[in-house]
């Protein structure tokens, strides 16, 4: 260190200090302090001095975190303090007597209540961590509690663990113990894309995180959205240890874990079933898979005193939730034609309970997951179910196959319209060629004209649609607006008095904007948001059909696949036919002035976040984009200003931390109010 100028090594010191900071900001509080470009910046600093004087360069660098050379293998590492399994609970009655046993043992008298820490079990890999002097020394698997493997170089790959502790009060050897899991939006990411360019996907996040731990090169686990929750310590010397499990959560916390937010400690048994209650109705928005929740003895003199049977503390006890995963039978296999004519295989299964509801139905997505899956009709094939996702087939069990299972054969023509199903170079997802002709097209793109973000026809649901269609009262959206009260009233279960509601419905949508109307054709591609930036940018209808697509792509936000999408839509005489008929029929918008006056808000992003009180947030949202600005659903450093209401949360500290002007509602209706 003697040749490195004192500047240099003390900005080197404090570059180091500011990025550990904001990466604990932002990868275990997520709550970040800064725009990510001025992380970069700083990162890029780091990276230069240390560069020049590579002496200066430690492994708790923030830099040392995108992997190393790959190992040959993983070496064997024995715990010290063996990692202990939990027995499990399955129900009410196996969590009393639990709690009745525990009771029994230290002599408390029956009605007394015990205090319990309840904390979700996360759906990942268990994982201890060895802290020397505060730096992180080792990482290893549980293996069978005993050995595991030692997977330092992948640990550190993962920024909500700490390379070294914060704070300087920390014991002198810590092991912190915790799972390492992958979060759900991080494990569809990747299993979408997988799809897309025929890589096979995981089967569920615990696979997806156990897979990218078992990699010999470091560099592909740095790819993987991983983090890690702490949950326990083992090893623990030279300072004094917190005397209960939920003080030594608040000081893994204080030195740099990731803890969850939803544990909470709790007296006696009752209150532990009312956690698991509220628990399980949260599980479905979660954006982690869990499997149950853990209840642990809080006091550490009491968890001495009850200790352990085989490999399991008597003090501790996982409560299981229904499984996400379970075995039923492959029925049969639909093809479903939806509004871009994209043929999806839909399996039809023996009814499952699986993820707390009783599942029917899961996507098989394309031909190269069937042939990936190599399921055949008749198969006793795993589903999954966690989150909002539709529910999956992850995997046939081959091992039970019976006699007479039947290949799927992917259909060569649309089962409902008989055309050609075709499959882009490149693309996974076959597609009828039939197009309006296709009756399936034409329902859907009926459903998506009548829904709530496009025409908002009130009371044309989905099965009345459906209805419409097989009677021959419409062939397209076009059709809508020639319905006759006569006609409608012949339909089953269709009353007087309905069929004049959706009359007037139907009249009442021939009222709209230029955005909505653009977003109701179904142009592919064009969702809401890339259809208000059309009308903004061009003003007027036949200015959108007549553009090139080199004009298209001058707008902020249309690639060439959209660009693409949207000339073939409008070359289309069909598609302009029905663009025609239903000007005809009185459908009507205002234009676009495309003045600057009339577009004040142009080039900006608003957000929106909290509660709003007086407007919907659909109408703040329309009201803002008419003036022009891009409403984006997360704030960046690129955010112009955000409205936040009450209960507003993460959207409005990154705001503040990124100095954002933010607006309370009433301060945005006058500011509308004043354009
Ligand atoms: N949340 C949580 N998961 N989990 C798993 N806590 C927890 N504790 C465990 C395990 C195996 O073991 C301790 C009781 C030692």
């Amino acid at each position: 260190m003697l040749n490195i100028p004192e500047a240099v090594h003390q900005r080197y010191q404090r570059l180091k200090s500011e990025l550990n900071h904001h990466n604990h900001a932002y990868y275990v509080l997520d709550d970040p302090s800064i725009p990510d470009s001025e992380y970069d910046r700083l990162m890029r600093e780091l990276q230069d001095i240390e560069q020049q004087y590579s002496e200066l360069r430690t492994p708790d660098s923030p830099s040392q975190r995108v992997g190393g050379v790959a190992l040959d293998s993983f070496s064997q590492v024995k715990h010290e303090v063996p990692m202990l399994s939990l027995d499990n609970a399955f129900s009410d009655q196996e969590m009393s007597d639990f709690d009745r046993r525990i009771k029994d043992r230290i002599n408390l008298e029956s009605s007394q209540h015990l205090a319990y820490a309840c904390e979700p079990k996360l759906d990942g890999v268990a994982v201890s961590l060895i802290y020397e002097q505060g730096l992180l020394m080792r990482g290893a698997t549980r293996g069978d509690g005993s050995v595991g493997e030692d997977i330092t170089a992948n640990v550190r790959t993962i920024k909500s663990i700490p390379l070294r502790l914060r704070g300087d009060d920390f014991p002198e050897l810590l092991e912190v113990r915790g799972e390492i899991y992958m979060p759900r939006e991080g494990f569809n990411e990747f299993n979408t894309k997988a799809r897309e360019t025929g890589d096979k996907p995981f089967v569920n996040p615990r696979n997806a995180a156990a897979g990218s731990l078992r990699q010999l090169d470091s560099k592909i686990t740095a790819t993987r959205p991983l983090e890690m929750c702490a949950y326990s310590v083992g090893q623990y010397q030279g300072s004094q240890k917190p005397d209960s499990h939920f003080a030594m959560l608040r000081m893994l916390g204080t030195l740099g874990f990731k803890i969850n937010q939803h544990i909470k400690q709790v007296e006696g048994i009752d209150a532990c079933e009312d956690y698991y209650q509220q628990l399980a109705s949260l599980r479905d928005q979660l954006d982690y898979d869990i499997d149950g929740i853990v209840y642990k003895v809080n006091d550490f003199k009491l968890q001495e005193r009850l200790g352990f049977v085989a490999k399991a503390p008597r003090w501790a006890i996982a409560r299981k939730f229904p499984a996400q995963e379970e075995m039923t039978r492959l029925l049969d296999v639909e093809f479903q034609v939806g509004r871009t004519g994209a043929v999806t295989p839909v399996a039809r299964l023996e009814p499952v309970f699986v993820g707390g509801v009783t599942v029917g139905n899961a996507t098989l997505h394309n031909a190269d997951e069937i042939n990936r899956l190599g399921v055949c009709v008749g198969d006793t094939v795993i589903v999954r179910r966690a989150g909002d996702v539709i529910p999956q087939i992850v995997k046939a069990v081959l091992e039970k196959r019976p006699q007479g299972a039947q290949p799927i054969i992917f259909p060569e023509r649309c089962p409902v319209c008989q055309s050609s199903v075709k499959r882009t170079e490149g693309e996974a997802v076959a597609r009828c060629t039939g197009g309006l002709f296709c009756g399936a097209q034409t329902k859907e793109a009926i459903k998506h004209y009548a829904s709530r973000k496009a025409m908002d026809i009130d009371g044309l649901g989905d099965k009345l649609v459906d209805a419409l269609v097989d009677h021959d009262l419409i062939y397209s959206v076009a059709d809508l607006y020639e319905l006759k009260l006569e006609k409608l009233i012949n339909l089953e279960r269709m009353a007087q008095k309905s069929a004049e509601n959706l009359l007037n419905s139907i009249e009442a949508s021939k009222q709209t904007t230029l955005p909505k109307f653009l977003f109701s054709l179904g142009i592919r591609e064009v969702g809401e948001a890339t259809a208000q930036t059309l009308a903004n940018n061009f003003g007027t209808l036949d200015t959108v059909i007549a553009a090139t697509a080199e004009q298209l792509l001058e707008v902020e936000d249309v690639g060439p696949i959209v660009a693409r999408h949207i000339v073939d839509f409008f070359r289309n005489p069909d598609n302009l036919s029905i663009v025609e008929a239903l000007r005809k029929s009185g459908v009507q918008w205002k234009d676009i002035d495309q003045t600057a006056q009339a577009l004040p808000l142009k080039g900006q992003t608003w957000v929106l976040t909290g509660t709003l009180e007086t407007m919907s947030r659909a109408e703040a949202k329309d009201r803002l984009q008419q003036f022009g600005a891009k409403v984006a659903g997360s704030v960046s450093a690129k955010t112009h200003a955000v409205v936040a209401g009450p209960s507003a949360g993460s959207k409005l500290n990154k705001a503040q931390a990124l100095d954002i002007q933010v607006l309370t509602e009433q301060s945005l209706i006058d500011f509308l109010d004043n354009l």
